[in-house]
């Protein structure tokens, strides 16, 4: 039998750039994410079309069983005082979990579970991150150059958005140029 070998797509691991098969682009602006950051002011004064982070997925089967892989850019910067960071989630199946590996750029990983505790895990070029389910996950860049990191998750896992509407129970600041955490009450 004579086989042809097929060319999958490719990730370039430093630059977190995903080529060679059919992707899906998403970009979340500033304007996108009111009520996301502390300082909803702060938010509000910077230009609402600048970019705070891409995602870019393999257009693969959203069959139950199959997996989705996508990679996130998260721009640097701040809003007032907290870290450029991703809205953050649940997964709407909440047993789902998921992996993110770091690429490049340097950030945390905000990790809560549905008791409301929280971990941080630092993000860094190789970091790999086995996030369990029922584990809500946000990522956070706290340098100064782009963070890019991989996900694989499950397609039957889904996103909820709104369980954490008002916001995960720490916030990342920069205080003298050092991330801070903080913890906040959410009421
Ligand atoms: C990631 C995230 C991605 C963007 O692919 O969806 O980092 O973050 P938000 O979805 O919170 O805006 C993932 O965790 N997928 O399940
Ligand atoms: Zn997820």
């Amino acid at each position: 039998m004579n086989l042809s070998f097929s060319q999958p797509p490719r990730l370039e691991w430093t630059t977190g750039d995903l080529s060679g098969g059919p992707l899906l682009r998403k970009s979340t602006c500033i304007q996108d994410l009111t009520g996301i950051f502390s300082d909803e002011r702060a938010r509000q004064l910077l230009a609402g079309e600048r970019i705070v982070y891409e995602v870019e997925m393999l257009n693969t089967s959203p069959a139950e069983g199959e997996l989705y892989t996508g990679i996130t850019h998260l721009y640097p910067g701040r809003v007032g005082h907290e870290y450029f960071m991703t809205r953050g989630h649940f997964h709407a199946h909440r047993e789902q979990g998921e992996v993110y590996f770091g690429l490049r750029g340097a950030g945390l990983l905000l990790l809560q579970n549905e008791q409301g505790e929280v971990r941080l895990e630092k993000v860094f070029t190789g970091s790999v991150h086995v996030i369990a389910g029922y584990t809500a996950h946000r990522l956070i860049n706290t340098g100064d150059e782009v963070l890019s990191a991989l996900a694989v998750w499950p397609t039957l896992a889904g996103h909820d958005y709104h369980a954490l509407a008002k916001g995960f129970n720490v916030r990342v600041f920069e205080e003298n140029q050092q991330p801070l955490a903080r913890t906040v009450q959410n009421g």
